[in-house]
């Protein structure tokens, strides 16, 4: 073993309730914008497939757990359906709902694989979005609810939680660029939305730690470091900007309970201040996370911004930079995103110096890849060795990054078993384990899964 990683890493994947569960409409689960915006638009991204037809884990968890363990799994990131669980998003618990998550998180600890539970993956309750989602406070109060209601009822047994995950994402698709309901581009509505999000995952974690449970409570965010196309200062400027919007926004206030200040000077000069209540700017303070999730898929290429958007057009973050293409980069071209590992490192390393050198774990990264079947061998094993490759090369740098004191504990991968994308229903596969929608969702293990096997057995490759 030439890359031997430190006692007791978390070997795992993430994967989240909208996009694995199925049975959306049973067992008297309410409605969330996802279900509500498949049917309106069925063919807007997802092909006519939504997440009813996904892989069925509310009925086939005990399967793609037994999976798990057989690909030496010890930890697992799951999230639970806010809309499942409180129908109308507030108001009376449903006693069906409490029973399937009871009975994963027993299953997953009966084979040893420790559950890490998220509490929002996207997935806001229709009755939720139609009071104005995280634009209204109200929301928030009935968030905090709902995940009082999960430490109440799972914290006995769950020891890691997570409040958000990428919670910069649904503002950027619902609000900015359009891939998330309620789609629409309102720079002032993102900013409120963000605040709210940020303000609710600091009264979860208040609201945990009232309860003096024995675990932890964090949160999922995807960074994307930017880096700048040459180190003159207009690009060092643009930069530092996109770091702001897309990264500091969301990682300052999680772990440090502030904002950034380059960010708050661009909003009040614009103004486009969120209204903050009284108190809460204490509550943001006073509640950090215990550890963070860092989701990495791919970096961002900066310039400085070279044309100046039309005067009427809405006001977006691109006003202060622009992307640009940088030669030579690595592509995957099915999901169109750059692979560059090396992004792995520096988020660590970054984490490790400016951040406190915060527990931290990589709680998503993966390869999207289309049209796998072909890859399909005489055997039945599909044989992805681009993804061995892809988690190899990540893993090299998280190896390092751990060896030089990042407080890293572990890599889940972008996901346990093909399923249901926001962006894209069935297109792209992620899985360790290939899901066959046209044989009652058939699993089957992929050669990246028996290799994971091996390296969470010797603890590294
Ligand atoms: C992350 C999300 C996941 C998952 C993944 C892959 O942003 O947290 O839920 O969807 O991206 O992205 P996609 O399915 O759009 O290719």
């Amino acid at each position: 073993v030439t890359y031997k990683f430190p006692d007791g890493f978390w070997w795992g994947s993430a994967a989240s309730a909208t996009q694995t569960e199925g049975a959306s409409d049973v067992d008297g689960k309410g409605k969330n914008i996802w279900d509500h915006w498949y049917e309106l638009e069925p063919n807007r991204f997802f092909d006519g497939v939504g997440p009813e037809k996904t892989s069925q884990f509310y009925y086939k968890y005990k399967e793609d757990i037994a999976l798990m363990k057989q690909i030496g799994h010890n930890s697992f990131r799951m999230s639970i359906s806010w809309a499942r669980l409180f129908p109308e998003g507030t108001g009376d618990i449903n006693p069906k709902a409490v029973e399937f998550y009871h009975n994963v998180i027993d299953e997953l600890i009966a084979n040893d694989i420790e559950p890490f539970v998220g509490l929002f993956h996207f997935d806001m309750p229709l009755a939720m979005q139609e009071i104005g989602g995280w634009e209204s406070r109200e929301v928030v109060d009935a968030y905090v609810r709902y995940v009082t209601a999960c430490f109440e009822e799972f914290g006995g047994k769950v020891k890691k939680w997570f409040t958000h995950n990428e919670p910069i994402v649904p503002v950027e698709g619902g609000y900015l660029y359009d891939f998330h309901y309620p789609n629409i581009v309102d720079f002032k509505k993102a900013v409120q939305v963000a605040y709210h999000t940020i303000l609710s995952s600091a009264k979860a974690v208040e609201a945990y730690r009232a309860l003096s449970q024995d675990g932890q409570i964090g949160i999922v965010l995807n960074l994307t470091p930017s880096y700048p196309r040459s180190q003159n200062p207009a690009d060092l400027k643009a930069a530092r900007i996109c770091d702001a919007f897309f990264n500091r926004s969301f990682l300052d206030p999680s772990v440090k309970g502030t904002f950034p200040e380059d960010l708050v000077e661009i909003l009040k000069e614009k103004g486009f201040m969120p209204a903050i209540a009284k108190g809460d700017l204490e509550t943001i303070k006073n509640n950090t996370v215990d550890i963070l999730g860092v989701n990495y898929y791919q970096p961002r290429r900066v310039k400085a911004k070279e044309s100046m958007p039309h005067p009427d057009s809405p006001f977006m973050p691109e006003f202060y930079f622009d992307y640009y293409e940088m030669p030579g980069r690595k592509m995957n071209r099915h999901r169109g995103w750059e692979i560059y590992e090396k992004g792995i490192y520096d988020i660590l390393s970054n984490l490790k110096e400016n951040y406190g050198n915060i527990e931290c774990f990589i709680s998503e990264n993966g390869m999207g890849v289309e049209g796998e079947e072909k890859f399909r061998n005489a055997e039945g094993m599909i044989e992805d060795d681009y993804r061995i490759d892809f988690i190899r090369e990540h893993l090299k740098w998280v190896h390092k990054a751990a060896s030089e004191g990042s407080n890293v504990k572990g890599y889940h991968l972008w996901t346990f078993m093909d399923n249901w994308s926001w962006s894209n229903a069935y297109k792209n596969r992620y899985g360790f384990v290939s899901v066959n929608l046209d044989k009652d969702g058939e699993r089957s293990i992929k050669k990246s899964g028996y290799w994971i096997q091996e390296v969470s057995k010797n603890n590294g490759f």
